[in-house]
C-alpha cells in the first residue's frame, strides 16, 4: 500500500536523574559528595533512506520513544546515555514539527535531528562548593522533547507522467523501465504513483507515473490532484494524450482539460518543461488527430509515440535525456507554495495568570523545565529552586499580580504558598 501522509508522535529520551552520595571509607568520618550526573536522554532522527518508497510503515506505529537516560550512581560514575532512535524515510519526505516546515529530506543517509534527549540531572558532586562541601542537591533529568510530526512524501523523481486516465502512462512506464505497474483497459487503473529507472544509453533517470487526472479534479473529481504532489520536483513533464480517440473523446479537448486542471493545482506546474506525447499512434484514427494538434501547438514541439510497439520512444528519450542534462533551477517559491510560512513566537521566561479559585498559575518551558528537574524530597534541592525562581523576577511579579502571603501558586503539577 501506498502511503503518503502520515501523523506520528516523538518523545525523545528523559535524562536520567542526578544522584545523591557521599563517599564512605575507612577511617575517613566526612566524606565528601561523589553522587554522579544523570546520562542524557536519547534524540530522534529521521534518516533517508533510498530502499523506502512509501510512508506505510510509519502509519501503523503513530508514537515513537527514544531511551531515557540512565541514572547517575555514587563513586561519581555518570549514567548512562539513552539510546538514539533513528528512524527511515524514503527520499522526498517533508518533515511538518507542529504545523511549520522543518526539514526537507532528500539524500540517501541525510540525518535530522527532529527531537533532543532531556539533559541528565546533575548529582551532588558537582554542586560542591567552598562554601558548600556536602550538598544534598540533585537534579532529576531534563524531560526529553517531544513533538507532533506530519509527514508528507513528495516523490523525487526526474519525469512525471501526467494525463488522463487510459492515455497509456503506465504502459509507457513498463516499456522504458523494469518497473512493471498494472495496465489495462479501463480507467483509474493506478492508484498510486510507480517509479522506475530509466536507461537511456547510460544516462539514468527516475520516472514517475501517477494516477490518471480527470475534469473537476481540481474539486475532488476522480482521485482528485491529490498526487500531481509527487510531480512538483520533476525537472520534465510528458503530457501523455491518447490520440487514437477511441474513447470517443476529442484528444485536443482532452489536452486542454488536463492543462486547465494542472493550472488550478498550482501556477508554477506548467512552467516547467512539458513536452507532449501522442501516444497509440499504432490505431487507425489517430492520423486525424494528430493533424488537429499540429494546427493548434503551432510550434509547439510534440512527440509520437506507441507504448505498444515502441515506435518513436527512442527520439521522445533522446529529447528528455537532453532537457535532464541542462541545469535545472527551481523557484522556490514552488516549493513553499503549499507550505504554511514559519511564525516565530517570542516566549518570556514565565507567565503568570490567575484562575478561578484565585490560584496564580505560573507557566512558561523554562520554569516548567525547572521544575520538573528539582527533587522536591531534598531540602537543599528545594532551596536552589526557590533561589533560581527569585532570580528570574517571579517572587516580584506575584506581587505586582496581588498575591498575598498565604495565597496558592501552582507552577506545573505543584502548589506552593506565597510567602515572601
Ligand atoms: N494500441 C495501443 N494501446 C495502448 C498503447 N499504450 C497503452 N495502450 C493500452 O491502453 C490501455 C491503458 O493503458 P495504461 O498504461 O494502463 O494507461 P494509464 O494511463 O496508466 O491509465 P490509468 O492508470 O488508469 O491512469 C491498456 O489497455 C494498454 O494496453 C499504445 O501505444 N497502443
Ligand atoms: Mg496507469
Amino acid at each position: 500500500m501506498f502511503i503518503d501522509k502520515v501523523n506520528v508522535f516523538l518523545t525523545a529520551g528523559r535524562g536520567g536523574d542526578g544522584c545523591i552520595s557521599f563517599r564512605r571509607e575507612k577511617y575517613v568520618s566526612y566524606g565528601g559528595p561523589n553522587g554522579g550526573n544523570g546520562g542524557k536522554g536519547g534524540d530522534i532522527y529521521f534518516e533517508g533512506d533510498p530502499h523506502k518508497t512509501t510512508l506505510l510503515d510509519l502509519s501503523y506505529k503513530p508514537k515513537f520513544n527514544a531511551e531515557d537516560g540512565h541514572k547517575g550512581l555514587p563513586n561519581d560514575k555518570f549514567g548512562k546515555y539513552g539510546q538514539d532512535l533513528v528512524i527511515k524515510v524514503p527520499l522526498g519526505t517533508l518533515v511538518f514539527k507542529n504545523g511549520e516546515l522543518f526539514a526537507d529530506i532528500k539524500n540517501v543517509g541525510e540525518k535530522v535531528l527532529i527531537v533532543k534527549g532531556g539533559r541528565g540531572g546533575r548529582g551532588n558532586a558537582s554542586f560542591k562548593t567552598g562554601r558548600h562541601t556536602a550538598p544534598r542537591i540533585a537534579e532529576k533529568g531534563e524531560p526529553g522533547q517531544t513533538a507532533e510530526i506530519n509527514l508528507e512524501l513528495r516523490l523525487i523523481a526526474d519525469v512525471g507522467f501526467v494525463g488522463f486516465p487510459n492515455a497509456g502512462k503506465s504502459t509507457l512506464l513498463s516499456k522504458i523501465s523494469a518497473a512493471r505497474p498494472k495496465i489495462a483497459d479501463y480507467p483509474f487503473t493506478t492508484l498510486s504513483p510507480n517509479l522506475g529507472v530509466v536507461d537511456y544509453k547510460g544516462t539514468h533517470f527516475v520516472a514517475a507515473d501517477i494516477p490518471g487526472i480527470i475534469e473537476g479534479a481540481h474539486e475532488g473529481k476522480g482521485l482528485g490532484l491529490e498526487f500531481l504532489r509527487h510531480i512538483r520536483r520533476t525537472k520534465v513533464l510528458l503530457h501523455i494524450v491518447d490520440v487514437s480517440g477511441f474513447d470517443g473523446k476529442n484528444p485536443y479537448n482532452n489536452y486542454k482539460i488536463i492543462n486547465s486542471e494542472l493550472k488550478k493545482y498550482s501556477k508554477y506546474i506548467l512552467k516547467k518543461q512539458v513536452l507532449v506525447v501522442l501516444n497509440k499512434i499504432d490505431l487507425p484514427d489517430s492520423d486525424n488527430h494528430i493533424k488537429t494538434f499540429k494546427k493548434n501547438l503551432k510550434d509547439k514541439k510534440f512527440f509520437k509515440i506507441s507504448s505498444l510497439t515502441g515506435q518513436g520512444i527512442d527520439i521522445l528519450l533522446k529529447e528528455v535525456v537532453k532537457i535532464l542534462l541542462k541545469p535545472i533551477v527551481f523557484n522556490p517559491q514552488e516549493e513553499i507554495e503549499t507550505i504554511p510560512i514559519k511564525k516565530y513566537i517570542y516566549e518570556t521566561e514565565f507567565k503568570i495568570s490567575v484562575d478561578k479559585n484565585g490560584v496564580f498559575v505560573v507557566t512558561g518551558s523554562k520554569v516548567q523545565t525547572l521544575t520538573e528537574m528539582t527533587k522536591f524530597n531534598e531540602d537543599d534541592s528545594l532551596r536552589r529552586y526557590q533561589n533560581i525562581l527569585k532570580k528570574m523576577g517571579l517572587e516580584i511579579e506575584l506581587e505586582k499580580m496581588g498575591a498575598k502571603p498565604g495565597d496558592t501558586v501552582r507552577i506545573c503539577d505543584f502548589e506552593f504558598t506565597f510567602e515572601k
